[in-house]
């Protein structure tokens, strides 16, 4: 991996143009780490040209905006993609234009796009961010209040607030390291973690919709319909909604079907505690961490299959 890094790094200092790309329906993660190293390099490099590019997320408008660049950029372009490593879910179509391509991420999936000797994972990372920090710092690049604000917001996030399984020593020194930039932390939380009073009913509907398997599974199933009734888009429910299952006694295992209503198919977003359940997110297409994954399914008929699995899922972890 060190060898990688290094040749990473050779290739920033090589191209004028760079492209930083994420997955699609972009998270804290992708999107921190999406930035931060587009600033991060525009800062330590002013005369190259570099760019990110995808889709949006409102909610989080305030890590910084996408750039709008025409397909011609990416002909003699280093592209770095962050945060995913799979082709499916792309944050722009564009993600194989570039003249070369690597990949920097922290999840178990193996990569459909580049070969190995452009694959820098390291999935006991607790975010993207932590791995693409440790890169900038060991590697001197420029890491000011702006650049270590965008990082560290994909730090919290992806991390849960620094509670997740993979929040380590190493995550807490990127996270001090960070810090000591001196920006104010206190303006990322009242951004993430304010909420409306609208949303905080609507939460609270969707407590008491979840259901349980005969093993405790908790589910939720929101059809096109659920989004109407609710007035909610489809990110803040498949997404959003998944934690109202969390942190329960006696639920180990909790899913979140939403119906996208563009495509009709299912995005599953999967949790566990304690144990891991991406193989069986994996075997249906899917994939992430261990204890916090998804899949794109064809239909509910599917993901009643996928709650079959989570059962006998339980039963084993149960040892029955
Ligand atoms: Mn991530």
């Amino acid at each position: 991996m060190k060898k990688m890094i290094k040749d990473l790094i050779k290739k920033i200092k090589k191209y004028d143009t760079i492209i930083i790309l994420r997955h699609n329906r972009p998270d804290g993660d992708a999107l921190g780490t999406q930035l931060g190293l587009k600033k991060s390099i525009q800062k330590t490099f002013p005369n190259k040209k570099v760019y990110a590019t995808g889709d949006l997320n409102p909610r989080l408008s305030f890590i910084g905006e996408m750039d709008e660049i025409n397909d011609d950029v990416f002909e003699n372009a280093l592209v770095i993609i962050c945060d995913v490593a799979v082709s499916y879910m792309q944050g722009d179509a564009r993600y194989n234009k570039g003249k070369e391509t690597f990949v920097i991420d922290h999840h178990t999936n193996k990569s459909d796009i580049v070969d190995d000797n452009h694959f820098i994972c390291d999935s006991t990372c607790a975010a993207c961010a932590e791995l693409v920090s440790e890169i900038l710092f060991d590697n001197r690049f420029v890491v000011d209040k702006d650049v270590a604000l965008s990082l560290y917001t994909a730090l919290v996030t992806d991390s849960g607030r620094f509670q997740y399984n993979e929040t380590s020593p190493r995550t807490l020194r990127i996270a001090a390291k960070l810090l000591e930039t001196g920006f104010d932390p206190q303006k990322i939380y009242s951004k993430l973690y304010v909420e409306t009073i609208e949303k905080r009913k609507l939460t609270a509907e969707f407590t008491s919709r979840f259901k349980l398997t005969s093993k405790n599974v908790a589910y939720m199933f929101n059809t096109k319909e659920t989004l109407e009734k609710y007035n909610i888009s489809f990110n803040d429910c498949s997404r959003g909604m998944v934690s109202v299952m969390a942190g329960l006694e006696g639920i180990l295992i909790w899913a979140n079907f939403t119906e996208e209503p563009e495509t009709g198919k299912v995005i599953a977003e999967f949790r566990s505690r304690g144990f891991s359940i991406v193989d069986i997110a994996k075997k249906y297409g899917g994939g992430g961490h261990d204890q916090a994954c998804g899949a794109t399914l064809e239909s509910f008929e599917q993901a009643l299959e996928v709650l079959k699995d989570f059962d006998q899922r339980m039963v084993e972890v149960n040892g029955q």
